[in-house]
């Protein structure tokens, strides 16, 4: 079995990948420059109870500094191990934790679980997936900062989801839950299945934290897939999907 094999396998059983190393340190300091940047710019769409400041615009901003992280070449071997060319950038989000910083316990595919139930009904439907990929780009040493998964946490459907979510009761079962810690340190990348519940967070409040995600779907009928006329693109174009 080759080593990739085995990285993948991993990623499937544990429903994450550290990546150690995947920005060269001129690339993390490119990037936690025009991060900073765009702070300074005040372009965050807002910074959140929990601690956590969002920029939805850089990669349209400024492409020669963010779209290299998209299928970067050292976390290409696993998107593309797991989706070949279905895998599809569905978002783009950079983070900075200017303060205090304990994130809520999360999954950024909140409705996996539902969408899984739902394809039971349909026979052409299939299973969506969402991978993230997060670029780390301070060191998160213990006593600095973690990230924190539940152990095996996209392998069972948690409860308390049903809408309307019981957020309290969620947030609880997941402190209940046996976790696996992670320190990423600068550079590194952290790959993992978009359902897995989550939580990152400062341990020391005045460390400088920050990050990049790029989220990732599985579409069966990529731009490369051969038909007969062109696709019209995404937004507008699903006439039985209810909007959130
Ligand atoms: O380390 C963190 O702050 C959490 C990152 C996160 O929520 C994500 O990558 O989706």
């Amino acid at each position: 079995m080759s080593d990739l094999d085995k990285k993948l396998d991993q990623l499937e059983v544990d429903g994450f990948l550290l990546v150690k190393g995947a920005l060269s340190p001129d690339e993390v300091a490119q990037v936690r420059g025009r991060v900073d940047h765009a702070r300074k710019m005040g372009w965050e769409e807002g910074l959140n109870s929990v601690g956590n400041m969002w920029f939805d615009s850089l990669l349209d901003r400024e492409p020669e500094t963010f779209a290299p992280l998209v299928g970067h070449p050292s976390i290409r071997p696993y998107l593309e191990g797991m989706m070949g060319p279905q895998c599809q950038l569905r978002s783009y989000r950079a983070h900075i934790n200017p303060g205090a910083y304990l994130q809520e316990w999360h999954m950024d595919f909140y409705g996996y679980w539902e969408e899984r139930r739902k394809i039971e009904s349909y026979r052409l439907a299939t299973q969506p997936v969402g991978v993230n990929t997060t670029y780390y780009l301070q060191d998160n040493n213990p006593g600095d900062g973690h990230l924190k998964f539940i152990k095996q946490g996209h392998l069972a459907e948690p409860p308390h989801l049903t809408p309307p979510m019981d957020r309290p009761a969620f947030e609880q079962w997941c402190q209940e839950q046996e976790h696996v810690i992670l320190y990423p340190q600068a550079g590194d990348c952290v790959v993992f299945l978009s359902h897995i519940p989550h939580q990152g967070a400062k341990e020391r409040d005045d460390m400088d934290r920050s990050n990049v995600v790029c989220h990732y779907q599985c579409t069966p009928m990529h731009e490369g897939a051969w038909f007969v006329s062109r696709s019209r693109g995404y937004a507008g174009t699903f006439p039985f999907a209810e909007a959130l």
